[in-house]
């Protein structure tokens, strides 16, 4: 045989295995795992969702993206009580609510599907620790959001040089994911900032427009207003449109939480000094390898941290940096 047969023979070999272990492993492990987001129209979501069919796609196993078209518990129980009727083998969800998630994601549970949350979690989010009446999932995956917090005041305290007044621009208490972030954000200013005045959070129910009046009426009461901290992609968003229609671009400094494709023009034009963004293709990623694990007959980590990127001018056309800019 020469040389270029023998390689044939190989290759052949190689591939026949492969296809053979392909084979193998689709019928043993042929798993359907739900990933229940916030929502569904959020470029955050979305990209978590890219993720998570990354790792479905690299381990032969069907991911089932269903959600509602709004964070709000009173439409997600009902998508997850679809989801619970269909039987999936794991469900990763971000549950919208503390409280108002923990009986509907118990049923899932003691109908033996087992549950992690991704984002957002139950009760106090520590799990599997046979305290409490929510530690039933069996990790929780997400960003350090108190972290997120601090690092978000640490920038907007730099941006409005040590002093003056400032806000956090919020969704609706009892998500866990913002909560943090605000209980970060003003930490970090009582201790390091203690030049910096908050003033009340203002509550904006995740919607864009109801944050950008907030930001005018908040302007309005304090002309001498220096800041806004956007908690996550649409209070941010609402925030920076509210400081742009008042006319005060540059003047009232914002950091944003969250990255979609908007927030590289805001930027860019200086409307906002600051973005964090989060990394959700790799909480989707680690949520089904997680899934996987267990259900393969792994032990899988309780909780898993990912990180984060800080967008500003300077940075924002670095491809290294631009590349965690969110996919809508
Ligand atoms: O900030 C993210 C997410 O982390 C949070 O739990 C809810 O809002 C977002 O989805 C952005 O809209």
């Amino acid at each position: 045989m020469n040389r270029r047969s023998l390689l044939g023979a190989a290759s052949a070999v190689a591939l026949s295995l492969t296809l053979g272990m392909g084979a193998a492993h689709a019928q043993d492990n042929d798993f359907t795992i739900a990933l229940v987001p916030g929502l569904t129209t959020d470029a955050f979501y979305i990209t978590m969702q890219k993720g998570a069919q990354a790792a479905a796609d690299a381990l032969g196993v069907e991911l089932v993206f269903q959600g509602a078209p709004d964070f709000n518990p009173v439409t997600q129980v009902p998508v997850l009580d679809a989801v619970i009727a269909r039987a999936p083998d794991a469900i990763l969800i971000a549950p919208t609510d503390t409280v108002q998630l923990v009986e509907p994601l118990r049923k899932a549970h003691e109908a033996g599907i087992p549950v992690i949350t991704v984002d957002t979690f139950i009760g106090s989010g520590v799990y599997q620790t046979g305290a409490g009446d929510a530690d039933f999932p069996l990790a929780y995956i997400a960003s350090d959001n108190v972290l997120g917090g601090r690092m978000a005041a640490r920038a907007l305290a730099n941006a409005i040089g040590g002093s003056g007044k400032v806000y956090v621009s919020n969704v609706n208490p009892g998500i866990s994911t913002t909560d943090q972030r605000e209980e970060g954000f003003k930490l970090e200013m009582a201790e390091n900032f203690t030049g910096v005045e908050v003033l009340e959070t203002q509550f904006n129910e995740n919607d864009a427009n109801n944050a950008a009046s907030q930001l005018q009426a908040v302007f309005a009461r304090n002309n001498d207003l220096k800041g806004v901290f956007g908690a996550n992609l649409f209070s941010a968003l609402g925030a920076a449109n509210g400081v742009s229609q008042a006319g005060q671009t540059g003047n009232v400094k914002v950091v944003a939480f969250d990255a979609p494709t908007s927030i590289v023009d805001n930027i860019k034009t200086g409307l906002v000094d600051v973005a964090i963004a989060q990394h959700p293709a790799e909480i989707g990623y680690y949520g089904v390898v997680s899934a996987y694990a267990h259900l393969t007959g792994q032990s899988i980590p309780v909780s898993i941290g990912t990180g984060f990127t800080i967008m500003d001018k300077d940075n924002i056309d670095d491809p290294e940096i631009a590349k965690y800019v969110y996919s809508d």
